[in-house]
């Protein structure tokens, strides 16, 4: 009997999705409608969970499993899953990790440029066919220069250092904050967010969130001012949403770029209508490179659950 493996999301290589539907049992929980009833009726006989990194899976659905060999996550944040339960119950969690970070750090320069340029008004502005109608070079507003910008980073793991050493060849100088200074960086440390916010011209998240939440607060906006972008490549609950709306639609930042929110997919209006936005829908890793690897971290995982090696990316055995 092949071993039962439940999905919590899609994922979108083809070709994993054959290899997971040969090797196990697979239930696609996003295909099912009631999903209680079909965990009371089926939980206990699941041996793994796929999960996403900003999704992961709650503990009361854990507990209706109590045959589980591993969670593996599809994707770096650990934040969504209740990491101490799962070490005291002995159960393994992976993560892919360093398999995404060239891709969100790409997309987190991609913003900022994206921010500084005013790139999506650009093609707004030539797709809606206004150009004809304002020939003048004046139509659009002369942007912001992203060479030599000061930039900040708020976290310094491995996405962080992927943005510093970006940004570092398109000449601009670099700080960061964490929660400690760390040895191997070149870069200049600032303990205070705000500090930092003050001294640079972007701000760019790339922390963790479980230690974080809400650090991006009215006064760190107000630090980084009416010249300053933010750019959120981490998670949503990072930034003090309800303020960053206010201050954005009072023009008290000047950009804020944003792949994450605080209660996706749902984004506060404010941001949505604001000129002054550039937003994704949470697509940093979403690339095909990005995504087959990532996914074939998750079989790995499995395959050393089901045969009872502890699974090389598990963050918890
Ligand atoms: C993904 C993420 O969107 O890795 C993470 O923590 O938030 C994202 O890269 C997600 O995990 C895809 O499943």
């Amino acid at each position: 009997m092949k071993a039962q493996v439940l999905q919590l999301n899609p994922i979108l290589i083809p070709s994993v999705n054959e290899r997971l539907a040969m090797l196990y049992d697979v239930h696609r929980l996003f295909e099912i409608e009631d999903r209680q009833a079909w965990l009371d009726a089926h939980g206990a006989g699941i041996g793994a969970v796929i999960t996403g990194g900003h999704t992961g899976v709650s503990t009361a659905m854990l507990q209706k499993m109590p045959a589980l060999k591993v969670v593996a996550i599809n994707g770096v944040g650990t934040d969504a899953v209740d990491l101490a339960y799962c070490r005291a119950r002995g159960l393994p969690v992976t993560a892919t990790l360093g398999a995404l970070t060239e891709d969100v750090a790409d997309l987190a320069i991609g913003l900022l440029i994206a921010a500084c340029r005013n790139l999506c008004a650009g093609d707004r502005f030539v797709r809606e066919g206004h150009w004809p109608a304002h020939p003048q070079p004046s139509a659009i507003p002369l942007a912001r220069r992203f060479s030599g910008m000061r930039v900040g980073i708020v976290g310094m793991g491995r996405v962080g250092r992927a943005v510093a050493q970006r940004a570092t060849a398109f000449g601009c100088t670099i700080g960061y904050t964490d929660l400690q200074r760390m040895d191997d960086v070149p870069h200049r440390f600032v303990p205070g967010l705000i500090d930092l916010a003050r001294e640079v011209d972007a701000l760019v998240l790339c922390a963790a969130a479980d230690k974080a939440e809400g650090i991006v607060n009215a006064a760190v906006l107000d630090a980084l001012g009416p010249r300053g972008f933010l750019v959120n490549v981490a998670r949503g609950r990072l930034v003090d949403e309800a303020a960053l709306s206010r201050v954005v639609a009072a023009g008290g930042i000047a950009g804020a770029a944003l792949d994450v929110f605080v209660d996706e997919p749902n984004v506060p209006l404010e941001l949505r209508e604001s000129d002054r936005t550039t937003l994704q829908a949470h697509r940093a890793s979403a690339t095909w490179e990005t995504r087959a690897d990532m996914a074939e971290m998750v079989l790995d995982s499995l395959a050393q659950a089901f045969s009872g090696d502890r699974p090389a990316m598990s963050l918890t055995t």
